[in-house]
C-alpha cells in the first residue's frame, strides 16, 4: 500500500435504519450538478422513495452543512422532467417527438454509427463534449481517447472556467494552488500543523453561493470566526463583501491592472517577502519593471476605484502570515485571462504564500483527472489531429489536453481541416449555457449527422439537436467515487434508491468503452473499475464505502523537501526550479512572459462610440443560491427562490432610466465588434449592491414549463447572445464577464 488513508470516525455503518427510514451515507456528486460532493445522509422509505437528504455531521468536509440545492434533491430525483428510458428521435430536430428504445438497442446504435464514422472519416470525426465539474470528466476523456478521437473537451469558449487559473499557475509554478482551509486534514481546524489564514482575499469569486472548485463557502466564515481578515474584490457588494475589512468594488475586466498595482505597492514600500523571493522566485527584476507603471493612481483610474483602497489591500495582504487568495471564475472570463491569472498568482509568489500553512496548497489526488484519464491511449499521430493545436500555442504545448470548442465548431461549419460527423454530449446543456453565441453553435451542430446526449433531464439543447438520448441517473441512484479535483479525500457515492431504467455515466461509458476498446476497459463492473482506481490505498470500493472519506497524507513546504519535482530536487517543477514571475514557458510559446493589462473590447476605453450607445458595463452569470447553471429551473422548491432571470441595477440608474422593480425589459448589447446587436429578456432587480455604472445578470435561463418546440423560451432568455464568438489570443479565456449593454423598456418597441 503506497498511500495510507486517514478516516473520519463513523458511529454507524454506511447503511442503517432510523425512525422507520433506511439511511445511506454518501457523497452528493452528481447530478444534480455541483463542484463539491458534500457528505450526505439519504433517507428512503419502505416504498423505496427518497424522502429527504441531510448533511452528514461526521463528514469533516461539510460538517453537517448542506445548501438549498442538496436539500431539494428528492424533488430533483422525482421530477416529471426526468428522462427514464433511452429515446431515439421520431421526427425532425427541434420537435419534441421521441420513441423509447432499449439500452441494448441504444448501445448497438452508438457502436454501429461511431464505428462507421471511424472507418470512413477517421475516429477524429466523432467529437465528445462535457460540461463543468460533474462526475464524468475522467470517464468522458477515457471514452473519447480509447475510441481513438482526440476531439474531446468542454463546450466552453476559451476554456473560460478554471482553465486559465490552472494553466496560468502551472506555467509559473508547475502546479495549481488552492486556498488552505485545513480541508486536507481529517481533523480539520484542530490539526496542529494548520494555521488559520490571517487574511483571505476573495477575488472574483462568491464562495458562499458558488462553493466552487473544491472550496466550501462556509470555510471562509469558519476562518473569519477564527480571526481571518477579509479583502473582497468584486463589482458587487456580496454577502461576504458586506462583512469584509476592505472592499474593492472595481469595474469588471480590470483585475490585472489592480493586481499589478498591488504588486507595485508591495515592491515600492518593501512589503514583499525578500528572502523568499531571493531564494525561490525567478524574474523579479523584469516583473518589478513591468509593474512599475501601475501606480495605485493609474490603476484607480482604470478600475474606477480609489487609490487608497488599493494601498490598504496591498499592505494588509502583504503583512499577513498566511495570506489565502480565494479566486474565482471572474478572472477566467475575459479574453486576457492568462495575463490576469498570472498577475494575481504573482501576489502569492511575492509574499511566499505558496505551499505554506494558511496560504495556498497543493493537495494530493488519487485520480488526477484535470488533464483527463488515459492520455496514453492515443498515439502521437492521433494527438496531432486534435483541433486547437494548429491555432493555439497552449494546446500545441500539450499543457492543454482537450480540444478547442471554438475550433471544433469552426470545423463543423467548414469541414476543415477534416469533416466532423458526430457528437457525444454528456453533462452539458451547451446551447442554453456553456458557449457564447448559441445561434452560431446551433447552426454548426446541425451539420452533424448523429448527436447523442446523456443527461438526467430534458432540456433545450436536447430538443434542438439530439438524435439519441441516454438517461443518466443521479447521485442517490448510483455508486461512484470522488477522488480528484484538488479535493484531497477519497469519497464514495453510494446508491440509496433504485435507478429504474436509468444508468450512471460510468456504467454507460464502461459499456461503450468495452465495445470500442476492451483493453482500455478491462473491468466487468463499475465497482471493479473504482477498486482499481483506489488500488494504491489498498482498499476495495466496498471497503471505501464503509469508511469514506479517507484522507491522503499531507505535508507543507514540499518545495523545501524535493517533493514537487520529478527529479527530486528542491524547488518547483518549472524550467528554473523557481516560481517564475517571468515565465520561460510562456516566452517559449511566443506569449508575453510577464503579466499585462489589456482593456476589454468592446469597452468604455477601447470603443467609446459603442459605449455611448451602450452605456452600461455588463457582467453576467454571477451564481445564485438556487440554481447550478441551467439546472434546477424545474425544481419548484428551488425555482421559487429566484423565479425569473433578473438584471441587477443600482437605484440611481433605475431612476435615471425610469425602471421599476419587477418590470420585464430588453437587455441589448454589441456582439463584440461584429456590428450585430444581441438581446435577451430580463426582469429588473433594483439593488444598491451593484455599482451604478455596471449591471449584472443571470445566465443559463430557460422555462421548463414552456413549449419544448420553442426550446422552452431559451432563445429569448439567453444572455450569451450578447457575446462575440472567440477566445483569448492564447486560446484561453473568453469574454463572459466584461461586456457593454443598454436596457430598453418593453414599451419602447
Ligand atoms: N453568460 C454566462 N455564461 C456562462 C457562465 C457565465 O458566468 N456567464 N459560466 C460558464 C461556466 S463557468 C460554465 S462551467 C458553463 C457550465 O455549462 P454546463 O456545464 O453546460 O451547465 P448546464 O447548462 O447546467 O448543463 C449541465 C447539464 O448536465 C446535466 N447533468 C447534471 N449532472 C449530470 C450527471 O451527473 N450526468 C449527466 N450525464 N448529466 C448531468 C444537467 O441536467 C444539464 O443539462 O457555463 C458557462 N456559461
Ligand atoms: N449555486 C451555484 N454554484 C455554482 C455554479 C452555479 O451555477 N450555481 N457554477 C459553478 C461553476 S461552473 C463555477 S465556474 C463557479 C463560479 O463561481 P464564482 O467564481 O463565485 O463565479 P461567479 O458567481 O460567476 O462570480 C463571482 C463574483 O465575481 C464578480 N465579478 C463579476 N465580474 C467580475 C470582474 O470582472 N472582476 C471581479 N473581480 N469580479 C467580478 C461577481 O459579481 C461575483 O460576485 O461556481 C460553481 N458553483
Ligand atoms: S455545495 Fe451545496 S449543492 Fe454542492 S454538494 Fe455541497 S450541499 Fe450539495
Ligand atoms: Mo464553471
Amino acid at each position: 500500500m503506497d498511500q495510507e488513508l486517514a478516516f473520519a470516525a463513523h458511529e454507524k455503518p454506511f447503511r442503517y435504519d432510523e425512525d422507520g427510514l433506511h439511511v445511506t451515507r454518501g457523497s452528493a456528486w452528481s447530478g444534480p450538478g455541483c463542484h463539491l460532493g458534500c457528505g450526505v445522509l439519504m433517507y428512503v422509505d419502505d416504498d423505496g422513495k427518497l424522502v429527504k437528504v441531510e448533511g452528514d455531521p461526521e463528514n469533516p468536509y461539510n460538517q453537517g452543512r448542506l445548501c438549498a440545492r442538496c436539500l431539494a434533491t428528492p424533488n430533483a430525483v422525482n421530477s416529471p422532467l426526468r428522462i427514464r428510458k433511452p429515446m431515439i428521435r421520431d421526427g425532425k430536430r427541434g420537435e419534441d417527438k421521441w420513441k423509447e428504445i432499449s439500452w441494448d438497442e441504444a448501445f448497438d446504435l452508438v457502436e454501429e454509427k461511431f464505428n462507421y464514422y471511424k472507418e470512413n472519416y477517421g475516429a477524429e470525426s466523432v467529437t465528445f463534449w462535457e460540461g463543468t465539474g460533474r462526475d464524468i470528466s475522467a470517464w468522458i476523456s477515457r471514452l473519447a481517447w480509447s475510441f481513438g478521437s482526440p476531439n474531446m473537451g468542454p463546450s466552453l469558449n476559451g476554456l473560460a472556467c478554471y482553465g486559465p487559473r490552472v494553466y496560468g499557475c502551472f506555467v509559473l509554478s508547475g502546479s495549481f494552488w488552492v486556498g488552505d482551509y485545513s480541508q486536507q486534514f481529517v481533523d480539520r481546524y484542530d490539526n496542529p500543523e494548520w494555521k488559520c489564514p490571517e487574511v483571505i482575499m476573495v477575488w472574483g469569486n462568491n464562495p458562499i453561493v458558488a462553493n466552487s472548485d473544491g472550496a466550501l463557502g462556509h470555510w471562509v466564515v469558519d476562518c473569519m470566526q477564527r480571526g481571518s481578515k477579509l479583502i473582497v474584490v468584486d463589482p458587487k457588494i456580496t454577502w461576504l463583501a458586506s462583512r469584509a475589512d476592505v472592499v474593492i468594488q472595481l469595474r469588471p475586466g480590470t483585475d490585472a491592472a489592480l493586481a499589478m498595482a498591488m504588486a507595485n505597492v508591495m515592491i515600492e514600500e518593501g512589503l514583499y517577502d525578500r528572502e523568499f523571493v531571493d531564494y525561490w522566485v525567478y524574474g523579479f527584476e523584469e516583473y518589478a519593471q513591468a509593474v512599475s507603471e501601475f501606480t495605485p493612481e493609474k490603476a484607480a483610474e482604470i478600475c474606477w476605484v480609489e487609490p487608497e483602497v488599493i494601498r490598504q489591500a496591498a499592505r494588509m495582504y502583504a503583512a499577513a502570515d498566511g495570506g489565502l487568495i480565494q479566486w474565482g471564475v471572474a478572472l477566467d472570463q475575459k479574453e486576457e485571462a492568462i495575463p490576469t491569472c498570472q498577475a494575481v498568482a504573482a501576489l502569492m509568489m511575492l509574499t511566499g504564500n505558496v505551499d505554506n500553512p494558511g496560504g495556498m496548497i497543493k493537495p494530493p489526488e488519487l485520480l488526477m483527472y484535470l488533464n483527463g484519464w488515459g492520455m496514453e491511449l492515443l498515439s502521437q499521430e492521433q494527438w496531432a489531429k486534435r483541433l486547437g493545436v494548429e491555432k493555439y500555442s497552449f494546446y500545441a504545448s500539450g499543457g492543454v489536453t482537450v480540444a478547442s470548442a471554438e475550433v471544433m465548431v469552426e470545423a463543423m461549419e467548414t469541414g476543415e481541416p477534416y469533416p466532423l460527423k458526430a457528437a457525444w454530449i454528456q453533462t452539458t446543456n451547451l446551447l442554453t449555457c456553456m458557449g457564447v453565441d448559441p445561434d452560431r453553435t446551433k447552426r454548426a451542430f446541425e451539420n452533424l449527422e448523429f448527436i447523442v446526449m446523456v443527461d438526467p433531464f430534458k432540456n433545450p439543447t436536447m430538443i434542438a439537436l439530439a438524435d439519441l438520448v441516454l438517461p443518466a441517473c443521479m447521485y442517490p441512484e448510483r455508486n461512484g467515487i470522488r477522488c480528484g479535483d484538488g479535493c484531497q479525500r477519497a469519497e464514495t457515492i453510494n446508491r440509496a434508491i433504485d435507478p429504474g431504467d436509468t444508468k450512471s455515466d460510468m456504467e454507460i461509458n464502461l459499456e461503450l468503452g468495452r465495445r470500442f476498446n476492451p483493453e482500455a476497459w478491462p473491468w466487468e463492473t463499475v465497482e471493479e473499475m473504482f477498486s482499481s482506481i483506489l488500488e494504491e490505498t489498498g482498499m476495495t470500493f466496498e471497503e471505501a464505502q464503509q469508511n469514506a472519506p479517507g484522507y491522503l497524507p499531507y505535508e507543507y513546504y514540499k518545495y523545501k523537501k524535493g517533493m514537487l519535482r520529478p527529479d527530486g530536487q528542491l524547488g518547483f517543477n518549472t524550467p528554473t526550479g523557481r516560481l517564475e514571475l517571468y515565465s520561460n514557458i510562456m516566452a517559449n510559446m511566443g506569449l508575453d512572459p510577464l503579466p499585462t493589462f489589456v482593456e476589454p473590447t468592446p469597452g468604455p476605453v477601447t470603443t467609446p462610440e459603442l459605449y455611448e450607445e451602450f452605456p452600461l458595463v455588463l457582467t453576467t452569470g454571477a451564481r445564485r443560491w438556487n440554481t447550478f447553471h441551467a439546472e434546477n429551473r424545474e425544481n419548484p422548491r428551488l425555482r421559487r427562490i429566484h423565479p425569473e432571470p433578473t438584471v441587477q441595477v443600482h437605484p440611481d440608474t433605475a431612476a435615471e432610466l425610469g425602471l421599476c422593480e419587477g418590470e420585464w425589459v430588453w437587455l441589448e448589447g454589441p456582439k463584440g465588434m461584429s456590428g450585430e446587436v444581441g438581446r435577451c429578456k430580463r426582469v429588473v432587480e433594483i439593488t444598491p449592491a451593484i455599482r451604478p455604472d455596471v449591471v449584472s445578470t443571470d445566465h443559463a435561463w430557460w422555462h421548463p414549463e414552456g413549449d419544448p418546440e420553442k426550446l422552452y423560451d431559451m432563445p429569448e432568455l439567453n444572455v450569451n447572445k450578447l457575446m462575440a464568438w472567440g477566445a483569448g489570443p492564447s486560446g484561453i479565456g473568453a469574454n463572459y464577464k466584461s461586456l457593454l449593454c443598454r436596457i430598453r423598456k418593453m414599451t419602447e418597441e
